[in-house]
């Protein structure tokens, strides 16, 4: 089997594809990136990731970078784990609306809002549209539960539940009621669990 390599920091977003990684439960290595030593921009990690960014995920000669598309990669290359949707079922289109939803909207909201532009943009120029749209149709989304796709737990969850973990975490987003049990159901995942616990190792050596 090609062999999975996770390339990480932490506190980063290379968190989300780690637990992801966990949730499949398949062996993976990790190659630590010292984003405070510059590690990112050094041009042997430039070769894997020429953004100088982190996560990356090297599955035998294949690169993968952007958190949410290795988070589709892995669910779709380890189905056992059934943390896809796989093509035929009618929930895809709902499971891929979210894995995209949280890059590309909930996450440009949260750090517009945290960063502000001088000027102000138009609605309809942003993606996200506004900040308080996005927080709303998330809410919505969440309130149900167990899980975003309803009883089924998908790398969709590990997307969006990463965002709003991190977003309430640094206090960038409303510690809202459906976004507090949400997160709260997801801090049950034994996955989730191992990560924050290796993680917290890994920040601590
Ligand atoms: N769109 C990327 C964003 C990755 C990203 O911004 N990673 C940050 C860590 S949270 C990083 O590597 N920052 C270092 C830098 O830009 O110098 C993804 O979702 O994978």
């Amino acid at each position: 089997m090609p062999k999975l390599t996770l390339y990480h920091a932490t506190p980063s977003r290379s968190s989300v594809t780690r637990w992801m990684l966990e949730e499949i439960g398949e062996p993976y290595d990790v190659h630590l990136v010292s984003l405070s030593k510059g590690d990112n921009r050094a041009p042997d990690y430039l070769a894997v990731n020429p953004m100088g960014k982190v996560p990356a995920l090297k599955h035998g000669d294949v690169i993968i970078t952007e958190s949410g598309a290795i988070c589709t990669y892995l669910a779709d290359e380890f189905p056992r784990a059934k943390l896809n949707v796989p093509i035929g079922d009618p929930r895809r289109g709902p499971y891929l609306k979210w894995l995209f939803f949280g890059p590309s909207c909930i996450e440009p909201a949260m750090m517009d809002r945290a960063f502000p532009r001088k000027e102000e943009a138009r609605r309809a120029a942003l993606g996200y549209g506004d900040f308080d749209t996005v927080m709303d149709v998330v809410a919505k989304a969440v309130s149900k539960g167990p899980f975003i796709l309803g009883e089924q737990f998908t790398a969709a969850d590990v997307v969006i539940g990463s965002g709003l973990r991190f977003g309430m975490m640094f206090k960038l987003l409303p510690e809202r009621p459906e976004f507090t049990a949400y997160v709260g159901r997801l801090a049950q995942r034994p996955a989730l669990q191992r990560v924050d616990e290796k993680d917290k190792e890994l920040a601590a050596a």
